[in-house]
């Protein structure tokens, strides 16, 4: 019943604006010529916040809009970016992937080779362990763009590996797979061997065409649900292994340090998350109330999102949210609730609970088991404030 009403007034909004919209319209504007390969209308701006570090070139990260996104999926162009060294020019006709360490048969594969393999696509959200750092550590950014905006989701196409694998032949000994990157500081990783053999991929498409180099054309590693650091780009090398390979990188920066000051090293699921992206931080509602809908995402790498709920009071109460249907596995999620806003102050937030039936947290439920100084893995809730004058700023 209260969904039908919503619905109307939603649908009276739509013939008030209709009515006051009759200008006519420009046609071709920018000229009757075709192109070769598209571009966006000049009148769109949606872009990504870039964020260069100085400690060595090349070094740094671009967030995706969350805000503007429509959907669930992110337009390679607005893809997030994070590289520790520069993004490598690679040729993929020269392109080499090699297989080897504790395997029957070593191979070195061109991307030629790899394409040849049965293709697999699926829609899998990535996202850097990293993201939120500043929320845990109590400097939260002021716009769901700086503090979740390295998060994407993408229809990646590839190979699985564990049907590359057998015909490599791994040994019983294989534990572990490191793999590493082509970039300048051969960045690596090592992978228990149960995640290779469930559901890792060697990607070379993304959206319906070749990976943006960024994303790390010609092949990259990709870890549904993991870490997006495991998810190795400008993928070289596989080499399998009894152990893990304990390199500076993997120990000391993509761990939880608890509150004992002990860090987890190997953390590599990033649990259920969710955050309201319309409204969000720095946008401006009008004033004085009125029917707004409330949208966002919500995500988790156990699998799928079970329940969205959205409280407009503080956390007071909370309301079940619909999701978009088809709800995938490990993908974005899309969610949307009808809110009659009265015009006065109010705190929007968003939480999620996924099908193993863990509730997100609020944040001070994570920093009372966390801590606040390590930063990754940062899931928590995050609520909006939206003041009588209608500008929404971090509650
Ligand atoms: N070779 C290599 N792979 C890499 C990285 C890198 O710097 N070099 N960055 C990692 C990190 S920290 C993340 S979060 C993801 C980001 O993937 P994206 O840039 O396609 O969004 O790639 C991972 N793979
Ligand atoms: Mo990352």
């Amino acid at each position: 019943m209260k969904k039908a009403q919503n619905r109307r007034s939603f649908l009276a909004l739509g013939a008030a604006t209709a009515a006051s919209c009759t200008k006519p319209v420009a046609t071709s504007e920018s000229g009757a010529h075709m192109r070769v390969y598209g571009e966006r209308s000049p009148h769109e701006t949606s872009a990504r916040v870039i964020r260069e570090l100085t400690a060595s070139l090349g070094t740094g990260s671009s967030r995706t809009p969350l805000h503007e996104i429509y959907g669930t999926i992110t337009p390679s162009a607005l893809h997030y970016e994070r590289h520790h060294s520069g993004v490598p020019a690679i040729d993929s006709a020269t392109h080499e992937l090699l297989l080897h360490g504790l395997v029957d048969k070593p191979i070195v594969l061109t991307m030629a080779d790899i394409k040849r393999f049965p293709a697999f696509s699926r829609t899998y959200f990535l996202e850097c362990g990293g993201n939120s750092v500043g929320d845990q550590q109590g400097t939260p950014m002021p716009t769901v763009q700086g503090s979740h905006g390295l998060l994407s989701c993408a229809e990646w196409t590839g190979v699985k590996l564990s049907l590359v694998l057998q015909g490599v032949g791994l040994q019983p000994e294989a534990k572990w797979m490191i793999a590493e990157g082509a970039d300048a500081g051969r960045m690596a990783r090592s992978v228990p061997i149960e995640k290779v053999l469930d559901d890792a991929l060697l990607v070379y498409g993304q959206n319906g065409e070749a990976l943006r180099p960024e994303q790390g054309y010609p092949l990259r590693l990709l870890l549904p649900g993991w870490e997006g650091n495991t998810s190795v780009k400008w993928l070289h090398r596989l080499h399998f292994a009894a152990e893990a390979a304990m390199s500076a990188k993997e120990t000391a920066n993509y761990t939880e340090l608890g509150k004992d000051g002990k860090a987890q090293i190997f953390t590599f699921v990033m649990e259920a998350r969710s955050v309201i992206t319309r409204p969000s931080g720095g946008m401006k509602l009008p004033p004085g109330g009125g029917l707004h809908e409330i949208t966002g995402f919500a995500w988790t790498g156990k699998g799928r999102i079970a329940r969205v709920e959205v409280s407009t009071n503080g956390g007071a109460t909370w309301a079940d949210a619909e999701m978009q249907s088809p709800v995938l596995s490990l993908a974005l999620v899309r969610f949307r609730f009808p809110w009659q806003w009265d015009g006065k102050e109010a705190v929007i937030q968003a939480r999620c609970t996924d099908e193993t039936g863990y509730l997100q947290p609020t944040h001070e439920e994570l920093v009372a088991v966390r801590g606040r100084f390590s930063g990754y893995h940062y899931n928590a809730v995050r609520p909006w404030r939206v003041a009588v004058d209608g500008a929404v700023t971090v509650a």
